[in-house]
């Protein structure tokens, strides 16, 4: 059946922009600077309004039209959203309301779940290629489509568990900067096929650039690079997300998505694909989303180079804990426990391994068959526990070996990427 996509004639359906929201909405920095206006006259310091704003959650439904009233807001300027562990767990396939939003800035009119027009959408492709090319994202539609579940997360999805030796700064993500969706899109060699283009022997990677720019213009713009010969079988220029046309703020009419691959590399809002010799020296690829290749002192920053890190691209083996959730109170006995697990699908999951004695002894649980080699592997697993303070650990094995490790600190870097320690969650047990 023909999906539906809006036409440009539809653009009056609009989210109010930032600026025109309620005070409550704005993030502290502004609305400290506009109270610390307005005590002047009211005898209030800054930092109490501060605390009365501080008292009154940000709605995420207000910040991004559509969005469930229950997320967690970690940035109002530019929308960060992340989905309680608790709303996650109920789906299998992450509905819109719910999946997490990472924006680093966003193109005006998209802070919505509505989609926006298709036509009047172009993709550019230059760079090292026979002749450059512009292709319409209504031509898009009429190629072969392929479809994929797979898991988006954002490379910075865990941050907050580094503190536990050294803070790193970024956005506090606990576990919920990701969720699992469908997508629906052209793989990229069939566009490159159908639309003729030719790449120059030379085109060792693929630059995406989206159609956003970034809230002040002496910064750099968002844009990043993968490695062509991994993604040319594996990227798609998806039109839909979850059965419908791609909401707004998750970077429709056009998302290039890389299965496999960090949230961060997906590029919403898709403008232009760049084949070129070298990653691009956008600030964003370097220094911004790379972690060292050898292990580091937790709080050692290093100057992070071409050769000594590496960018945000195939995501971790990782698994978390979904059920039960830190401090919650489970009644002895059999204890249900179960959570997700997944790598960058390069091979299968082959085991999640569950220990309520701190790593002394592991037990299988039972995997689930994914609906794809990129999507999340439900586990399960039934263990008896005797009433007290427990922790339950939880550790994903791929078929390549690759692990959690015990202590993910041990992987810290200076911005906080690709948390994929041992998940452990501690419960009282009554
Ligand atoms: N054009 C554009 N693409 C982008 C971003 C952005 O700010 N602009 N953020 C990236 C980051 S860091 C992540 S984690 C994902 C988040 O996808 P979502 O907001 O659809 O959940 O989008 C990525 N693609
Ligand atoms: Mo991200």
């Amino acid at each position: 059946m023909p999906t539906k996509y809006p036409r440009s004639s539809d653009r009056d359906r609009r989210t109010p922009s930032i600026s025109a929201l309620p005070a409550a909405s704005l993030d502290r920095r502004t609305f400290v600077q506009l109270a610390g206006t307005a005590a002047i006259g009211w005898g209030v310091s800054p930092a109490n309004l501060y605390a009365a704003q501080a008292q009154e959650p940000i709605d995420p439904s207000r910040l991004i039209a559509g969005k469930d009233r229950r997320l967690i807001v970690h940035n109002s300027k530019t929308g960060v959203l992340e989905t309680p562990i608790e709303l996650l767990r109920q789906h299998r396939v992450t509905p819109k309301e719910i999946l997490f939003v990472r924006n680093n800035q966003f193109l005006p009119g998209s802070l919505t779940l509505d989609p926006l027009p298709l036509d009047g959408w172009t993709i550019e492709i230059i760079g090292l290629v026979k002749a450059p090319r512009i292709i319409s994202a209504t031509e898009l539609t009429r190629m072969e489509q392929t479809e994929v579940e797979m898991v988006l997360q954002c490379s910075g999805n865990g941050r907050s568990y580094y503190a536990q030796t050294v803070k790193t700064r970024g956005t506090q993500w606990k576990k919920g900067g990701m969720g699992n969706v469908r997508w629906r899109g052209v793989l990229l060699k069939t566009v490159f096929e159908r639309a003729g283009v030719t790449t120059h022997p030379g085109a060792r990677f693929l630059t995406a650039e989206g159609k956003d720019a970034p809230l002040v213009p002496t910064a750099p713009d968002f844009e990043h690079s993968v490695p062509l010969h991994d993604v040319i079988d594996k990227a798609i220029l998806a039109l839909e997300m979850n059965g419908e046309p791609i909401p707004a703020v998750h970077g429709g009419p056009v998302r290039l998505i890389i299965p496999g691959y960090y949230g961060t590399m997906n590029i919403k809002w898709l403008h232009r694909l760049r084949l070129e010799a070298h990653e691009t020296f956008n600030h964003n690829q370097i220094p911004r989303y790379r972690t060292y290749i050898r292990p580091v002192k937790p709080g050692t920053r290093l100057k992070r180079t071409f050769d000594n890190s590496a960018p945000n691209w195939r995501q971790r083996v990782k698994s978390i804990i979904w059920s039960p959730l830190e401090d919650d109170s489970v009644a002895a006995g059999p204890v249900a426990i179960s959570g997700v697990a997944w790598n960058d699908g390069m091979v299968g999951i082959e085991a999640v391994y569950v220990s309520t004695d701190r790593g002394e002894t592991w037990q299988r649980a039972h995997l689930q068959v994914p609906a794809s080699r990129y999507a999340w592997y439900l586990w399960t697993i039934t263990v008896p526990m005797g009433p007290g303070q427990h922790e339950i650990w939880a550790r994903a094995v791929d078929a390549l070996g690759r692990s959690q490790p015990l202590d993910g600190s041990i992987h810290w870097n200076p911005s906080g990427y690709e948390w994929y320690g041992v998940d452990k969650v501690r419960i009282t047990v009554r």
